[in-house]
């Protein structure tokens, strides 16, 4: 079947501009975010791309892998997926899953210059020009970060993480050694991340925010004063759980989720003659439930989710309701605006 119009195919290799090599990691419920992750990187990139998707032993079962397997070939993206050994020290934390914990794994496994990006993100365009900024890390440094706010950076900070981990640019250097590290930590809040900020923060380039944009510090993408080039939907509440009758005021207020919603929507009628699409709404439907009553202070946006995903039309009320404790409610995350 011929690619998807608009999306550029891979093969053959342009061998003008080196490809970028894009690595990330998912388990079943993730499965569905990875294609429009794929999607939209694949449709903003001006170069060619190969894709390595990790997972670890058992948490992505056959039949999503080889749905996945047929959405790339019809897309032409060149990929492999890399099946890694499982850990008990890979922890759940809250909403975050031990596939998290997969970055180590495959930075390890892939020594040539590649960029990890979480699946909870999406691509605009410009993006792919982090691979320049990859090849082009000074000597002492070994790993490449976006800055939290305005490019910046402040690893001598120690009461709060210094970069968050969801886009990092590995050069082809030599990795540092983390699993003895892993052991020696104590549990703390974010795991994976305290000990990605332990190993390489002496060690750090530091790039741009608009390279790993979090959505919660965006209000609004229309007054947003930065371009972003990678958004990255990171934190409990995810833009995929939100049912789509509520989605129209996340786009009119053009808050960071109604850019997920756009290339969601770009790939759905990308597919719309296509056989995959019936499997594709299908995994759609399952992506959207959130599981059990989201619990904690930190789950008030995840709660609110999982209201509207079960009231139905009656979730106008809450939002009606919801939009006067928006105060208490995570900002550029939910439709309360
Ligand atoms: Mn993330």
């Amino acid at each position: 079947m011929a690619p998807v119009e608009g999306v550029k195919s891979v093969h053959p290799l342009n061998a003008s501009q080196p490809a970028g090599h894009v690595v990330g990691a998912i388990d079943d419920n993730m499965a569905y975010p990875l294609l429009v992750w794929a999607w939209s990187l694949l449709r903003t990139a001006e170069r060619s791309l190969f894709f390595t998707i990790g997972f670890l032993s058992g948490t992505l079962s056959d039949q999503k892998r080889h749905l996945l397997e047929e959405f790339f070939t019809q897309w032409g993206i060149d990929y492999e997926f890399c099946e890694l050994a499982h850990d008990p020290r890979f922890v759940a934390q809250g909403h975050i899953s031990p596939t998290t914990f997969a970055k180590f794994l495959l930075a390890d496994r892939i020594s040539s210059a590649h960029v990890w990006i979480d699946a909870d993100a999406i691509g605009h365009t410009g993006w792919d020009q982090i691979f320049d900024a990859v090849d082009e890390v000074t000597k002492a440094k070994l790993l490449l970060v976006a800055g939290r706010k305005h490019g910046e950076i402040d690893v001598g900070k120690s009461n709060r993480l210094a970069f968050n981990a969801g886009v990092l640019g590995w050069p082809a250097k030599a990795r540092r050694p983390w699993s003895r590290r892993l052991d020696q930590m104590d549990l703390v809040e974010t795991q994976e991340q305290q000990l990605f900020n332990d190993l390489y923060g002496d060690v750090l380039e530091v790039i741009s925010s608009d390279f790993n944009t979090l959505s919660y510090q965006v209000d609004s993408l229309s007054s947003s004063p930065n371009k972003p080039r990678i958004i990255h939907f990171a934190g409990p509440q995810k833009p995929w759980h939100l049912p789509a009758r509520f989605r129209g005021r996340c786009r009119l207020y053009r808050c960071p989720w109604s850019a997920w919603f756009e290339e969601e929507e770009m790939m759905l009628d990308a597919l719309e003659s296509s056989s995959l699409r019936a499997v594709v709404l299908g995994m759609r439907r399952e992506s959207r439930s959130i599981g059990s009553l989201p619990v904690g202070r930190h789950n008030r946006g995840r709660l609110l989710l999982w209201l509207l995903s079960r009231l139905g039309p009656a979730g106008w009320i809450v939002i009606a309701f919801g939009a006067m404790a928006r105060p208490i409610i995570p900002t550029g995350t939910h439709p309360l605006h």
